[in-house]
């Protein structure tokens, strides 16, 4: 039985007490006497029968975690992970639409939990690892000014990233040595998985990573560089056009946002057409390692994943995935699609090649759920992908043996 404050026991008492039209005694919970899932009985009828939720009725949150009002009246609850969306989309080049995309990945998640949500490759079940995971909605964001917009979504990513987590840090699996935080204040905080939105908004979140862990790698999937300068990309007719989802890495490296030398961030995917070749100087200035989408035709999965483990090491690493990595026959809804991509399968073969890193918060962006089939494939895909995000998560501390 993990502790619970008062305040989050009574909120559950309240929640289950509503939801079920009966009183749970503890037995009948989950773990955390928190997460509920579809298969959970949790509605007795008049005869007695329980029958259980269905994934397709009910609220809608990401995998159907409990939805928690993080950034106002239940902003004491504390978490492990929290899921959080940030609608804003006035920093398109192309297709707008990505302001539905937290809306729409959570549709496309509502199966993850409907046996369980066991990670059959990476043999760990993230909704029942212990760690508190939670849906905190969106960030408001308005769409009629960006400068306002990015410093909300800076604000709002601050307010849940600067706490700290709810479960402890453990110990090291190998030594059993006590883990330490890798943060710049020496508190282990908890990790925020974004639900984009385009891509601009990993400027602000950078800034707010950046505030608890100084600069950091980045592993960016993307069919674009996104370091363009923004003499380049949009022409800049005015300071805030600037920043837009085509430089906002370009910006983050001014500001030192990002690791630049030993520990650099890697692109995956990049398929796009250039100004020239030219953007690929700007590319490196910018601090990333390239990986090409059709590199997977020669070194596999297995040789994508070996260049950016050795790229971005045991750094603290921010990993940010454009649903557009994926080939637009896998995942059509999205504002600047490139064909020649990789399919969902690689992405998510690559991502869990990817545990053991130190990923201290993550974000999918660019899912603009207008522009996908009727079978929603692209908002599929881009849960499914954070469901490898947060296995892997699950299955790594967030800290370092100390003098490592
Ligand atoms: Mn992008």
């Amino acid at each position: 039985m993990l502790h619970l404050n008062p305040a989050f026991c009574a909120l559950l008492t309240l929640a289950t007490s509503a939801l079920a039209g009966h009183d749970h005694d503890h037995d009948e919970q989950m773990p955390l006497d928190f997460a509920r899932f579809p298969f959970q009985p949790i509605y007795r009828g008049s005869n007695g029968e329980v029958t259980a939720d269905a994934v397709f009725s009910g609220i809608t949150t990401f995998a159907k975690l409990p939805w928690v009002q993080c950034l106002t009246r239940e902003k004491d609850i504390p978490f492990d992970i929290a899921f959080i969306g940030a609608p804003f989309d006035t920093g398109t080049s192309y297709r707008p639409g990505a302001r539905f995309g937290p809306s729409g990945i959570r549709a496309g998640s509502r199966r993850l939990t409907l046996y369980g949500g066991y990670n059959v490759p990476l043999e760990i079940n993230p909704f029942q690892s212990g760690l508190r995971l939670v849906d905190c909605g969106d960030i408001p964001v308005t769409p009629y000014d960006n400068k306002v917009a990015i410093q909300q979504i800076e604000e709002g990513h601050k307010a849940l990233l600067q706490r700290e987590a709810f479960s402890p840090l453990g110990n090291d699996s190998a030594t059993g040595e006590a883990l330490v935080p890798l943060s710049v204040d020496g508190k282990h905080h908890p990790r925020i998985i974004t639900l984009g939105g385009d891509h601009t908004i990993v400027l602000p979140i950078l800034r707010s990573i950046h505030s608890v862990y100084s600069a950091v790698s980045v592993i960016h999937f993307d069919s674009h560089l996104d370091t363009w300068k923004p003499s380049v990309f949009g022409g800049a007719p005015s300071d805030q056009a600037a920043i837009n989802h085509g430089t906002y890495f370009y910006w983050a490296n001014q500001e030192g946002l990002i690791r630049n030398g030993t520990s650099i961030a890697s692109h995956g995917a990049i398929r796009t057409t250039l100004s020239g070749p030219e953007d690929y100087d700007n590319d490196n200035e910018s601090g990333f390692h390239r990986i090409e989408a059709r590199e997977i035709d020669t070194i596999g999965t297995d040789g994508i994943i070996k260049k950016i483990r050795d790229t971005v090491g045991d750094t603290p690493v921010y990993l940010s995935i454009d649903i557009d990595s994926i080939d637009p026959a896998f995942a059509p809804a999205t504002g600047t699609p490139e064909t020649g991509g990789w399919s969902t399968r690689e992405l998510r073969t690559i991502l869990r090649g990817l545990s053991g890193l130190h990923i201290v918060s993550a974000d999918i962006v660019e899912v603009a759920p207008a522009y996908d089939t009727n079978a929603e494939l692209t908002t599929m895909a881009a849960a499914d992908v954070l469901f490898e995000v947060l296995s892997i998560m699950a299955k790594t501390p967030l800290g370092k043996v100390q003098g490592n």
